[in-house]
């Protein structure tokens, strides 16, 4: 497989982040007041709806209580925060093998792009927590959140990523942890590869190129 480019998903595969925007969510909806918190087992069904601002629509519709548009932005920023901190106050590791594989990308002159639909702040904080680095300096592209109208599993943030990174679908390769990013890539005309999350084993990953406990396992074909 003659490779240009390597695009990542973030949240469970780069690192495992989901629980702790679980935590942050919850936080978030204490300080406000709502008296609502998100079980592990409850969060498990809500990560079928991909986007934090969208997750929270979802939830508040259904148990009627609809939140309007600015009162939803207005929670997931604070929950954005939240996370930063949280993140910025842990120990968050990269998954196994994440870190060697974007190193030997890097040598081998491929590049390499972001796909998420976690926001372009929460992008960030995850690049200086694992690498101490700007995002800018490890990745060559970051398509996230809000710039796209769709998010997961629509193709449009692996469409925007492979647009900004100047390569066709058939050249690069896509790094997954859920049904629903795995759909969104392979929407997009991109192979992708599976490593499942504490949150999305289980899920269906037939259309996956893939399907590895961790990148520890994923052999790059690096040609000179
Ligand atoms: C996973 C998600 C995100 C995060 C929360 O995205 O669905 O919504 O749960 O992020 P991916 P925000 O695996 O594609 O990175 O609250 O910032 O939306
Ligand atoms: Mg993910």
């Amino acid at each position: 497989m003659e490779l240009d480019a390597l695009i990542f998903d973030v949240d469970g595969t780069l690192a495992e982040t989901e629980e702790l925007h679980r935590r942050a969510f919850n936080a978030a909806f204490a300080e406000a007041g709502l008296g609502w918190l998100w079980s592990v087992g409850a969060y498990r069904d809500l990560l079928r709806t991909t986007g934090g601002k969208e997750r929270i629509a979802v939830h508040a519709a259904s148990i009627g209580l609809p939140l309007a548009t600015q009162d939803i932005a207005a929670l997931h920023a604070r929950k954005t925060a939240i996370y930063a901190d949280l993140v910025a106050r842990g120990d968050l590791r990269p998954r196994p093998g994440v870190r060697a594989l974007i190193a030997l990308a890097r040598s081998a002159g491929m590049k390499l792009g972001i796909a998420t639909t976690t926001s372009p702040a929460n992008v960030e904080t995850l690049c200086r927590a694992v690498w101490a680095r700007e995002v800018a300096e490890v990745f060559d592209a970051v398509a996230a959140g809000d710039a796209v109208a769709r998010k997961k599993p629509d193709p449009s943030v692996y469409l925007l990523c492979l647009e900004h990174l100047g390569v066709s679908p058939d050249r690069a390769l896509a790094f997954e942890d859920s049904a629903n990013g795995l759909r969104a890539a392979r929407a997009a005309g991109l192979r992708c590869v599976v490593t499942p999350a504490i949150y999305t084993e289980g899920e269906d990953f037939d259309c996956a190129e893939a399907v590895l406990p961790s990148l520890e396992s994923f052999r790059l074909q690096v040609t000179d």
